[in-house]
């Protein structure tokens, strides 16, 4: 079962912030893609809705120092 979640992300300030937040997606059990469109602010993530949910997501990127919330 895969899933497709957007995110608006804050606290970007260079191309290589993105970088840190789709590894720090895809370290997550569950998540199979994630890409983070810089310039946009945004990120969107592949996930199974069995094994993570979109708190999990939302805290592991405030964890690494932005702000996330889900794109509506
Ligand atoms: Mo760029 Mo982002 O030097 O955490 S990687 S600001």
């Amino acid at each position: 079962l895969k899933d497709e979640m957007a995110f608006d992300v804050g606290g970007m300030t260079c191309a290589a912030c993105a970088t840190n937040i789709e590894r720090a997606l895809k370290k997550l059990d569950g998540v199979s893609n994630a890409s983070v469109n810089f310039p946009m602010s945004t990120a969107r993530a592949e996930y199974d809705p069995d094994k993570v949910s979109a708190a999990d997501m939302l805290k592991a990127i405030e964890e690494i120092g932005y702000t996330a919330s889900v794109k509506k």
